[in-house]
């Protein structure tokens, strides 16, 4: 079929783009925010270059020094655009209830009006010609290996360059795609504008963004549409708005999981390997944990990487639950990266890095928090500032900003695993949930059966990070760690796992195990008592032990968690009241977090699965006896 001559010379197609919805909608998003000009990004590593030259150009990055950090930028955001705004995301779906308590919610008739058609008051969309004095790069990308069935497409239509280049580096973007796509493939639409048009004569800022933002998801016609901000998941709408909030409403609707975890295979000195997919908060050390080197003392273990946030997990031929990780490459916090804590990742962050938001050293390479013991004697700071280890004394400066990223690609990772691109995705052995808590819940617990698991996951808790815009530090109830990024009612989701462990028992297959994990308990001295990291593999090793069947443990009130002797100590002094200490189960504590688990089971009451509340009651129970 020829493509459409009018529409595809009007948005500067290439001749390779066959797909009419694909031309038509692109023709209509240029029409709608004035862009100057329409690039098809191929993808290739000629075009990444130039446009990395561009944003050296326009102030946006900076190349760093060659011979230090090959092939690598610094870029540098407004110091009001730094973090996901989940106060500004909206899930736009019909009725408010299936958005849920949980997501901002708006009609979509009311949100088109605000971003696209303008309101009754005479106010116009705010695309409307936001893309003025600007290029829009249409980008294709897939999430997912090419051609898997697990996998999606996506097309985003971007103002931004950085966003186009960082979309190269975390998906599989480009040609390939489109061809994939072929004339009428299906495919996510996702409209970023930074919300900055240029009028004639303007001069442009560093990091164009508005302070006016919306994140905005409609899952029914399975839309997303960003405007206002350049940053992380805010604007690389594969990620969290794509690979999070709409796919986790296709796989409820389709029978499958989309979940904030990370994916890792982990191999015995014998050669058996498991793989284990682990749900934690933003900046809870998932990155850290999918790359992480067994201790001394594990002689022979392997841990190889598959994803570092995201897997999408769809039931196999098998029976069995496979997953894939949907990106390409890792959006990872930098602070507090160093060779003690993910040497893996140093070594990953060598060459060809984008870093945003971490501090300049006069030599053109990158410092951050963290990654030495002892910081350079002058640096740039994140803003662009002098800063010195004395200043910050004084004035408390960072000269990173806490939640700077660097953004690689996967290939560069020296331990990747070797299935990591498997159209098929990797079976999974075991869930993991885990929340930053400094105190009340074990550093690990099995659940002893798929509900009591899917209990687990859904009462998570977890002490609040930099990575979302807002107050840090304060425990917040987030389920399944999808607060941020539950598409649909977070209630339904509960049931969704529920449903998924029926089917999955029904049709005679093994089911992962779930357990419960906090590396993040503090002593008295505020300090972590558990040495995390590395050290982790002692837990992982316990999991393994307990799918083999050889390891012990010890009921308590809600699962099973190990005694000092079910775990191997070898390599680490760690004392058996060190180990109480971060095992032990605080009754009174736990009275107290049960309320808040009771609060949660309120806020949530529509839809709520009975076998949640069923599981509170038994565990009340076993506390009062
Ligand atoms: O900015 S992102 O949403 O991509 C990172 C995170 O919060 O996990
Ligand atoms: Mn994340």
């Amino acid at each position: 079929m020829n493509r459409p001559a009018v529409e595809g010379l009007r948005v500067n197609a290439p001749a390779h783009v066959k797909h009419h919805r694909l031309i038509a909608w692109v023709a209509e998003i240029a029409a709608l925010t004035e862009a100057a000009e329409v690039c098809w990004c191929d993808g290739s590593q000629e075009e990444y270059d130039r446009l990395c030259a561009q944003l050296v150009a326009a102030g946006t990055m900076r190349r760093l020094n060659p011979q230090l950090r090959p092939n690598s930028y610094l870029a540098s955001s407004d110091p009001s655009d730094v973090a996901r705004v989940e106060d500004r995301t909206f899930i736009c779906s019909e009725r408010p209830q299936d958005a849920g308590p949980t997501n901002n919610w708006m009609a979509p008739a009311e949100m088109r009006a605000i971003l696209q058609t303008g309101t009754a008051d005479g106010t116009p969309g705010l695309f409307r010609g936001s893309m003025r004095g600007r290029t829009l790069y249409v980008v294709p990308f897939s999430m997912g290996p090419l051609g898997s069935h697990i996998s999606h497409i996506g097309v985003e239509l971007t103002d931004s360059a950085y966003v186009a280049i960082s979309m190269r580096v975390m998906t599989r973007m480009g040609r390939p795609v489109l061809d994939l796509l072929g004339e009428d493939g299906a495919f996510v639409p996702c409209v970023h504008s930074c919300g900055a048009p240029l009028e004639r004569g303007q001069k442009d800022v560093a990091w164009p963004c508005n302070k006016t933002k919306y994140i905005v998801h409609y899952p029914e016609t399975r839309e997303i549409w960003s405007y206002g901000s350049g940053y992380g998941g805010n604007a690389l709408l594969g990620k969290k708005c794509f690979a999070l909030r709409i796919a986790s409403t296709m796989g409820r609707d389709q029978g499958w999981l989309a979940e904030h975890m990370l994916i890792l295979g982990v191999t015995s000195p014998q050669g058996r390997k498991y793989h284990v997919a682990a749900a934690f908060p933003s900046a809870c050390g998932k990155t850290n944990f999918s790359m992480m080197v067994p201790p001394e003392g594990y002689p022979g273990w392997k841990v190889t990487t598959i994803g570092d946030d995201i897997a999408w997990i769809k039931p196999g031929a098998d029976g069995r639950l496979h997953a894939i990780n949907p990106e390409a490459g890792y959006f990872g916090v930098a602070p507090g990266t160093n060779y003690k804590t993910n040497p893996n990742c140093m070594d990953s962050l060598k060459r060809d890095v984008v870093f945003t938001n971490v501090a300049l050293t006069d030599d053109g390479d990158v410092w951050w928090e963290g990654m030495t013991d002892t910081p350079p004697a002058h640096l740039i700071d994140w803003r662009g500032l002098d800063w010195t280890p004395a200043l910050a004394k004084e004035t408390g400066a960072k000269a990173a900003h806490p939640n700077a990223r660097f953004t690689v690609a996967s290939t560069n990772n020296p331990v990747l695993d070797p299935e990591w691109d498997s159209t098929t995705g990797v079976a999974i052995d075991a869930f993991i949930f885990g929340g930053r808590r400094s105190t009340t819940v074990p550093l690990v617990t099995e659940a002893r059966n798929w509900s009591e698991g899917v209990y687990m996951a859904a009462t998570m808790g977890s002490e609040t990070t930099a990575a979302a815009a807002g107050q840090q530090g304060v425990v917040r109830r987030d389920p399944f760690a999808m607060l941020p990024f539950c598409g649909y009612n977070m209630a339904e989701h509960f049931q969704h796992w529920l449903d998924m462990g029926s089917k999955l028992r029904a049709a005679g297959a093994r089911l992962p195990r779930i357990y419960c994990v906090n590396w993040f308990r503090k002593g008295a001295d505020g300090k972590f008592v558990w040495p995390g990291y590395g050290e982790n593999m002692r837990v992982l090793e316990w999991m393994i032990g307990r799918l083999e069947g050889r390891a012990g443990g010890d009921e308590n009130v809600f699962g099973i968690s190990p005694r000092y002797d079910d775990l191997q100590w070898n390599g680490l002094a760690f004392t058996r009241e060190q180990f109480a200490s971060v095992i032990g189960i605080d009754r009174a504590a736990w009275k107290q977090e049960l309320v808040l688990h009771a609060e949660l089971f309120k806020q949530l009451e529509y839809h709520l699965p009975v076998e949640l509340p069923a599981t509170m009651a038994r565990i009340e129970e076993r506390l009062g006896a």
